[in-house]
Formats: C-alpha cells, sequence, structure tokens
C-alpha cells in the first residue's frame, strides 16, 4: 500500500522501517537497485522512479540509498546523488552500481549528457557508502561517441564493476550491445580499449558476479525482459549462454538485477510493478530474493516471493 510505512524517526534525517515482504519499500518508487555488502551491512543503492500515474516514461532525477543488517530492518537516508552532482549532464538518473575500493566509494550511473547526444556514464566518489557523494572526474567517463557499434543513443547505459582477483577493475555496460573495459586503479578513466561481449539475447542491466572459480554475467534479455545468465572462467569470457534465471517481473517491462552474497546467503535483488494499481513500467520497487547454486555451480531459476 503506497504511501504507508511505519518509520521510527531519528535525529540525523535517517529512517528506520520494517519491511513487510516484497517490495521493501512501499513509500518511494525504487528502480534498478544496485547492491553493496560492506561491514556486515547490505546497502541497496535504486534509481528513483518519481513518474505521475499517467506518465508513461522514465521520470528520474536522483538516486536513493538503504540499508540493512537482517533484510528485516532497513535504514532509508536521504537522497546520496543527484543529477545535479554531475555539472556536464543533462538529467535522467538511470541504472548504477556502488563498488568500494581504497577505502572510498566509487557510484558508476547512467546518465544524459548535456552537450554529447544520448546516455553516458559518470562516476562519483564518497568517503561513506551512505554519501555525500561528488563526480569524481568532472565529465563523463564512457560517451555516445566512444561506442559506435549500435545507432542507438542509450547503448551507454547500466554500468556493472568487478576488481578481479589480480586487482584489475573492469566495467561493464551496454543497452543491446554489451561493452566492457578496464579501469585505471583511479577507477574513474579506462586504461584501454572498448571490447563487445557476444552474449545471445542480450537487451541491457548487466550484472557481473564471482563464485568459486567462475564468473556470472545474468543480464535482462527480450523486452518485457527476463533475467538470464551466462557464465566463464574469465571476467572477459568467452561466455557460456546458461538460459533464464528469473522470469518476467510483475507489472514492469524491465527487470534489472543485482546479486550479492551476504551473511552466507546469496541474494537475487531486482524491481517489479507490482505496488497496488499505480506501480508499473515507471513507478518500480526494489525486492529481495534468494538466489540457490546447484552442485556443479549453475544457478537455479528464481521463485519470486512477496514475503
Ligand atoms: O531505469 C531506466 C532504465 O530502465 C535502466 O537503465 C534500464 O536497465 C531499465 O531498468
Amino acid at each position: 500500500v503506497f504511501g504507508l510505512i511505519n518509520y521510527s524517526n531519528q535525529a540525523n534525517a535517517q529512517q528506520t522501517f520494517v519491511a513487510n515482504g516484497n517490495p521493501i519499500v512501499t513509500d518511494k518508487y525504487t528502480a534498478d537497485p544496485a547492491a553493496l555488502v560492506d561491514n556486515g551491512t547490505l546497502y541497496v543503492f535504486a534509481g528513483h522512479d518519481e513518474a505521475l500515474d499517467n506518465k508513461e516514461f522514465y521520470e528520474m532525477h536522483e538516486w536513493l540509498v538503504y540499508s540493512t543488517k537482517d533484510l528485516k530492518t532497513w535504514t532509508a537516508y536521504p537522497s546520496p546523488l543527484n543529477v545535479k552532482a554531475f555539472s556536464w549532464a543533462k538529467d535522467d538518473a538511470w541504472a548504477s552500481q556502488v563498488i568500494k575500493r581504497n577505502g572510498k566509494y566509487y557510484w558508476y550511473v547512467a546518465i544524459s549528457h548535456g552537450t554529447i547526444h544520448g546516455k553516458s556514464i559518470g562516476v562519483a566518489v564518497s568517503d561513506n557508502p551512505v554519501g555525500p557523494y561528488k563526480d569524481a572526474l568532472g565529465k563523463a567517463l564512457i560517451t555516445n561517441d566512444m561506442t559506435k557499434e549500435t545507432n542507438i543513443s542509450w547503448d551507454d547505459i547500466d554500468p556493472t564493476v568487478i576488481v578481479d582477483k589480480d586487482g584489475q577493475a573492469w566495467l561493464i555496460w551496454g543497452n543491446t550491445k554489451c561493452y566492457y573495459a578496464k579501469l585505471k586503479p583511479n577507477m574513474i578513466e579506462l586504461d584501454g580499449p572498448i571490447g563487445v561481449f557476444d552474449l545471445p539475447h542480450y537487451t541491457e542491466a548487466p550484472w557481473i558476479n564471482y563464485r568459486n572459480g567462475w564468473y556470472y554475467l545474468s543480464y535482462a534479455s527480450g523486452f518485457p525482459e527476463k533475467i538470464v545468465y551466462a557464465m566463464s572462467k574469465n571476467v572477459t569470457g568467452p561466455w557460456t549462454y546458461m538460459g533464464i534465471l528469473n522470469e518476467l517481473a510483475g507489472n514492469s517491462n524491465t527487470n534489472h538485477q543485482a546479486i550479492v552474497d551476504f551473511k552466507g546467503k546469496t541474494y537475487f535483488i531486482y524491481h517489479n510493478g507490482a505496488i497496488n494499481t499505480h506501480g508499473g513500467s515507471f513507478r518500480r520497487s526494489f525486492c529481495v530474493d534468494e538466489l540457490h547454486y546447484n552442485s556443479d555451480g549453475t544457478m537455479k531459476r528464481i521463485i519470486m516471493t512477496s514475503e
């Protein structure tokens, strides 16, 4: 029931609440969840869907962050990052991911560029996972004129980042094509050419995670989107397509996932459009379900729950 959430107010503008199953947050729309585990706490970063009930496109100007230690009691924080933090950008707080490196938190975001046509990727930095964050580079890290594999202007979206076992950081992103490139140790510049992964039925929303010798690249496929995944022994592939991981997310064309290990379990965090009659493709809400692996390392299909 949208709008009803029982916060216990705290002095520092943080608010705690007890989640009543999925979706977790019911007083705001929270899209494109990205997850980070740090110091025994799970952080979920999301774009804020603000489209009015009759608007059928994205209206997104800021990102939000929530944290929990037990997946029951959550803390909501003031928005730690707004599109206005990127002076070179125009608008559109699309999908993002935060990663920790050398004690700092780097937040990679998709956003519309102010002067270069199309979507771009920027990076913000903070000493604290819940911010405040500031633009780390003063310009875009990736722009539409750097990737000419497609003739669409929104192919440079949906960043995911991994720091590999050898310390090399990789940025992976894209709509229609899945791009990848090395990041310099400073995490804010590319270190080499941009490649393209060969992935069947690829739409967008890549997320990379590593477990027991396998890299897993999950991504949105088709439209309306299902989440599928591929496996490889190397962060740069080649990738073996493994099939569907999550069926359509209720009442939303997009189905954007994060996969994270937390306190001995693996969680699949995604969005749906399931909040009452107003939820939908442009009014999305993040959900958390458990992900299980088979003994051969493959992933079991997600069983979506409302609990
Ligand atoms: O939220 C805007 C866009 O919708 C994201 O960048 C895509 O992944 C899709 O979820």
